[in-house]
């Protein structure tokens, strides 16, 4: 079948192909830097093991061990993606050299050691979304910002006023709005004796670090609530109900941020997305795969995430309610392929939900009609939809499907594989 078939096949249900896949290519995803590296950064030992609750399993050979390396590897990655890319980074990507007048620690982070990233950005016409990074440092107590010791949470709120100024600088310098989002593996490993205390100082360290003078149509700062991490089993300080309210209660300064790996297993983001959306203007999403827990697999075309991407354009997320990120990391698998194969799956599920006669299954929905919105629901997944995705890549330049992974070995082979 040819993509005119597609078209034709997909205008019968009342399925307007091109308007779809041109509506795709305006999306804006973020790419997450640290899948090319482990989350290992640049900013401290890169031995040191990774903190925080999360974990990266897996040595595949050829991880970027340096700011060249990352850069040339996240080029492969835009090579064999569709769409519009915005690149994430987090703070640990700072690029210390000579120039700028070498390391410094994370509360002394300026906007100069980003400098490399922004023209990294600006030659390839990318907006970029900022983190700050509240692990893997000697500075955890291993509490950061619910810490009692005040002098590290003072250190971590410097940190967190410092990447306000920062992501102030990429939106400016990159004309695109920046994404900020705080998030903290603050937690117990066994049952605490004061729950309360955690978060009244955790709240109090958000609120000074959103402080710090910004313009909130330029830089969106987020809190991202977690349910536990390895290590941390027991209690989590930034709980969905911590960081749901904290972002309610400062709607005019931040927003919601859910990962949908950060859930119990039966909960899904998919129908947290329209609730939030209820009552918050804007919503930011990361986007990974959780197996069993937060594990961070790679994002695959799954039931889940094809719930979630429904839900983002039903409720209108593409028209700039939803900010999107992708979210994982596996160092068990070539590390451009699960890159590409994640960041292609949330393209493919985005245009599959666009392929939908949603205003017709909506409307059977409300007129009681469900013997036959189950019908059409059912009948949307045998409808030509390879024939769309294989004519939107290649509109976007890049290569289809059966195609795209000879160039990652190639690159595997040739770069990769050269590695130490
Ligand atoms: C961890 C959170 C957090 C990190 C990144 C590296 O569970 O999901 O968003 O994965 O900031
Ligand atoms: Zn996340």
């Amino acid at each position: 079948m040819s993509y005119e078939n597609a078209r034709e096949s997909y205008a019968a249900i009342g399925v307007d192909t091109e308007a779809a896949m041109e509506k795709l290519k305006k999306a804006q995803i973020a790419l997450h830097c640290w899948q090319g590296d482990d989350v290992r950064g640049f900013d401290t030992d890169p031995e040191k093991p990774l903190t925080g609750g999360i974990q990266t399993t897996g040595n595949y050979p050829g991880r970027a061990g340096n700011p060249q390396e990352l850069m040339a590897d996240i080029d492969e990655v835009l090579k064999l993606i569709p769409g519009k890319a915005k690149l994430n980074l987090h703070a640990s990507y700072a690029i210390f050299d000579e120039e700028n007048g070498g390391w410094v620690d994370r509360d002394r982070l300026e906007p100069k050691h980003f400098k490399k990233w922004v023209d990294f950005c600006k030659q390839r016409n990318l907006g970029c979304d900022f983190n700050p990074t509240f692990f893997s440092h000697p500075k955890c107590d291993p509490l950061t910002l619910s810490s009692p010791d005040e002098e590290t949470r003072k250190f971590w709120i410097e940190h967190g006023k410092a990447c306000i100024r920062i992501s102030s600088y990429l939106a400016k310098e990159l004309g695109e709005t920046c994404v900020m989002n705080i998030w903290t593996g603050d937690g117990f490993k066994d049952i605490p004796a004061d729950r309360k205390g955690p978060r009244d100082r955790y709240r109090d360290s958000i609120e000074q670090i959103l402080s710090e003078p910004f313009d909130f149509n330029q830089v969106k700062p987020c809190v991202e609530s977690k349910v536990f991490g390895i290590g941390v089993e027991s209690y989590t300080v930034g709980s969905a109900e911590f960081a749901l309210s904290f972002a309610a209660t400062h709607k005019d300064k931040c927003i919601p941020l859910m990962d949908n790996g950060h859930y119990h297993p039966t909960e899904v983001v998919s129908d947290k997305i329209p609730a939030l959306l209820s009552f918050f203007p804007n919503i930011a999403l990361h986007i990974t795969r959780p197996v069993r827990w937060d594990s961070d697999h790679v994002v695959l075309f799954d039931d889940e995430t094809k719930e979630i991407a429904k839900e983002i354009v039903r409720c209108g997320g593409l028209e700039g309610s939803v900010f999107m990120a992708l979210d994982y990391f596996d160092a068990s698998i070539n590390r451009i392929s699960a890159w590409v194969t994640g960041y292609r799956n949330t393209q493919k599920a985005l245009l599959y939900a666009l392929l939908s006669p949603n205003e017709e299954l909506k409307n059977l929905q409300d007129s009681g009609n469900f013997t036959e919105l189950m019908v059409r629901m059912e009948e949307l997944k045998t409808m030509p939809f390879g024939e769309v995705w294989n004519e939107y890549c290649q509109r976007c330049g890049v290569p289809g499907d059966g195609r795209w992974f000879e160039e990652a070995k190639r690159y595997e082979d040739e770069v990769l594989s050269k590695r130490s």
